[in-house]
């Protein structure tokens, strides 16, 4: 992104220039899916993908937002009154973080907004909390408002949950929010307590874009989340945080078999997680690899979240790679990406993998980014 040209842009829309510039990224899971909101464990990473956003104040109790990937499409709306825009859904990312953050900080003022981003959309790689992320700290930077990155991202998550309507959890808030740079971020979800651990030199993360949009993902998404709310209350825990195998298992004849199985999943990908962050600190890529494998089978057999085209890059990937290194689907699932970590010299073997057969199998054409960890969201 050319912040010059971007600034440039900004005046042309608005006739001044922007005050400043806030950035926030989007984010690649490693291990550790649905985990968050059953208070467990997730290993995340942010990734150079993201959304930026060029800001002023404004006099009035206006904010006025203009957004370059839908057209030049502008919303704009009262700080005294913020309703759930119909006609542009886009604008709900924006109206919702404002009016949960005006609750907290009744200064809060009017503010044009430009909005851009390049996080691929519907790819399960969290452009909209990236745009949550970026809102808020444009808008908090303006107004110099005391939001740290952890308060940001958890009024990101209140604003999609009872605004948006998404019931996720706080990992993709959370990762824009405080990635740091060539770390992958371990979040305790209960009590919030991160500790960022350097990825391996010897690796690259190399995200796979099944190019299979994601349908369904609200429904299922909050069918998940309530499958596992019965399982916790079946086992009688606050969450499936609290859960082991054992229990799960002593269990098991007395709750509906797909309860079983999904909270199978929570239970040992939060096992998985910890020790995939242990092991890759160690430079043990070996447990990671089979973590990474495990976590994969267990989405696909026990959360039942992936689809075939996506099964079908893990097992190519996961062939190629053995244990040199690793490859699962990231993200809330039903279509998106996989994520693979590669060895730097065999890069271009997945690519080439990848681009002989998975077009053929599949009728999919496949995108892949070759990334980096980033810092999270600054202004
Ligand atoms: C989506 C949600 F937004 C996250 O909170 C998380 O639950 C993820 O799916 C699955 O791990 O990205």
């Amino acid at each position: 992104m050319d912040n010059q040209i971007f600034s440039s842009s900004f005046e042309h829309h608005y006739g001044e220039v922007p005050a400043l510039i806030a950035h926030a990224p989007g984010r690649v899971n490693i291990i550790g899916e649905h985990t968050d909101y059953n208070g467990g464990f997730v290993f995340p990473a942010a990734i150079n993908f993201g959304t930026w956003v060029a800001a002023s104040k404004r006099r009035d109790n206006t904010i006025v937002v203009t957004a370059t990937d839908y057209e030049d499409q502008r919303n704009q709306f009262s700080l005294n009154d913020i309703q759930y825009d119909k006609e542009q859904g886009w604008a709900n990312y924006v109206r919702g973080v404002v009016k949960v953050l005006k609750e907290d900080f009744p200064t809060v003022g009017g503010a044009n907004l430009l909005v851009t981003g390049n996080v691929p959309q519907g790819a399960g790689l969290s452009s909209s909390a990236s745009f949550e992320v970026a809102i808020l700290k444009a808008i908090s930077s303006l107004y110099k408002l005391p939001l740290d990155g952890v308060k940001a991202a958890l009024l990101g998550q209140k604003a999609e949950n009872t605004f948006v309507g998404c019931s996720c959890g706080i990992m993709d808030q959370l990762i824009s929010a405080m990635g740091n740079e060539g770390k992958a971020m371990l979040l305790d979800c209960q009590s919030l307590s991160i500790e960022h651990s350097p990825l391996p030199s010897t690796h690259q993360i190399v995200i796979i874009n099944s190019n299979v949009k994601r349908g369904l993902v609200d429904s299922e998404y909050n069918l998940r989340r309530e499958q596992c709310e019965s399982g916790a209350s079946l086992l009688g825990v606050s969450s499936l945080r609290e859960a082991t195998i054992e229990m799960l298992e002593a269990a098991k004849s007395d709750m509906p078999e797909v309860v079983y199985r999904r909270a199978k999943h929570i239970i040992t990908e939060n096992v998985r997680t910890l020790a995939a962050s242990d092991a890759l600190k160690a430079g043990d890529i070996a447990t990671v690899s089979k973590a990474m494998a495990q976590s994969h089978a267990s989405m696909r057999d026990d959360f039942e979240i992936t689809v075939p085209p996506i099964d079908y890059l893990v097992s190519i990937i996961d062939e190629l790679l053995g244990s040199s290194g690793g490859v699962r689907m990231t993200g809330g699932g039903f279509g998106g990406c996989v994520v693979a970590l590669v060895p730097t010299d065999s890069v271009d073997a997945v690519k080439e993998v990848v681009d002989k057969s998975y077009f053929d199998k599949t009728g999919y054409h496949a995108d892949i980014y070759v990334c980096t960890a980033t810092q999270g969201a600054f202004a």
